[in-house]
């Protein structure tokens, strides 16, 4: 067994609960490579409509799934969506869903220029908290972790529990190579 393997996690929730500041920070903190799905769907022309009705767009997942294979095969990758249904599950080792409280989550999209039925449809998603149940029926639920993300503390803390999960996975990988 190669000793020297790193781990593929998963950040996912609903847009403005924190994934990008969380992933920036914990790239930096960890070496390992964040994969900005949005941004990396834009760059390899993975889009395929503009959902008029949700202001949202429609991805080509098939697409974006064959792009993206060759980098998370190796592992080393925090891969950062809004969804996560669409992923093969064999990818991730570990999937945290980030929380935000209500009000928090208003602000943020409201700063963020969101308004109307877009705004309802985000704040009502963290609300049935979709996404968390969507990670809970895509992957084994032992692998799924519910981390709240209101604050700057909250942030750190929860950068702090991954390296920790992160440092665990590699001992974990090195003990039984032994
Ligand atoms: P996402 O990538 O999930 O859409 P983001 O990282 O862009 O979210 O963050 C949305 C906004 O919230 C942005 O203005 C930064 C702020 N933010 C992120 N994490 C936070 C935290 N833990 N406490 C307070 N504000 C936070």
């Amino acid at each position: 067994m190669n000793v020297t393997q790193k781990p593929n996690i998963l950040i996912t929730g609903t847009p403005g609960v924190g994934k990008s500041t969380l992933c920036k920070k914990l790239a930096k903190k960890t070496g390992l490579v964040w994969q900005d799905i949005s941004k990396i769907a834009k760059d390899q022309n993975c889009i395929q409509e503009y959902d008029e009705v949700y202001e949202t767009s429609v991805l080509d997942e098939d697409k974006l799934l064959d792009f993206l294979e060759d980098e998370i095969s190796p592992g080393g990758n925090i891969v950062d969506y809004h969804g996560c249904d669409f992923f093969p599950e064999r990818w991730f080792d570990v999937v945290f869903v980030l929380r935000a409280d209500n009000t928090n989550l208003y602000d943020r999209l409201i700063a963020r220029g969101y308004e109307g039925k877009k705004l309802e449809d985000n704040i009502q998603c963290e609300i049935f908290q979709t996404i968390l149940e969507e990670a809970q029926s895509s992957y084994n639920s032992e692998i799924v972790h519910e981390l709240q993300n209101n604050s700057e503390q909250e942030l750190h803390q929860n950068i702090k529990q991954i390296v920790k999960w992160i440092t665990k996975w590699k001992k974990d990988k090195i003990q039984k190579s032994e």
